[in-house]
């Protein structure tokens, strides 16, 4: 094979989309209805790395409002605080649920209510990567949560 063909076809392999798009799973992906009268609200999803290496999420963005950030739960002096977490990193093969009471995406000052049946775009932001993007469904209640 020519030299110069042989570099070309490296190259395109390296830059296919399908090397980036499968680091990161994003599965169960949902976003609680906003209540009444509040225009803030959380998002939640499973996320798994599915490449060989540590993939560093440093942000997350919305199509529903500029105030997107990761939050988690803790529990301090018997009263649950929410705080922002600036890097959310998972190890190779890694999976990490985002749960209610648990790590979050929180959604602020929203512009308009989300309601049930709806859908967002939520973009996961990841260093030295591509942003991974996955559409959340809004519901009032998880339907699999249901099952105790
Ligand atoms: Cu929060």
């Amino acid at each position: 094979m020519h030299k110069q063909t042989l570099f070309l076809l490296t190259s395109v392999l390296a830059l296919s989309p399908q090397t980036w798009a499968a680091d990161l799973s994003v599965s169960d992906a949902w976003v609680r209805a906003t209540p009444p009268g509040k225009m803030m609200t959380a998002a939640y999803a499973t996320l798994q790395n599915m490449s060989n290496e540590t993939l560093v999420i440093t942000g997350v963005t919305s199509d529903v409002t500029a105030h997107t950030s990761v939050h988690e739960t803790r529990i301090e002096r018997d009263r649950a605080t929410m705080r922002p977490v600036p890097k959310l990193t998972l190890n190779a093969g890694e999976r990490t649920h985002l749960t209610p009471g648990g790590t979050h995406i929180m959604l602020m000052k929203l512009s308009e209510p989300l309601t049930d049946a709806q859908s967002i775009d939520i973009c996961f932001t990841l260093e030295n990567n591509a942003p991974v993007c996955n559409e959340f469904s809004v519901t009032k209640h998880r339907a699999s949560m249901k099952h105790h």
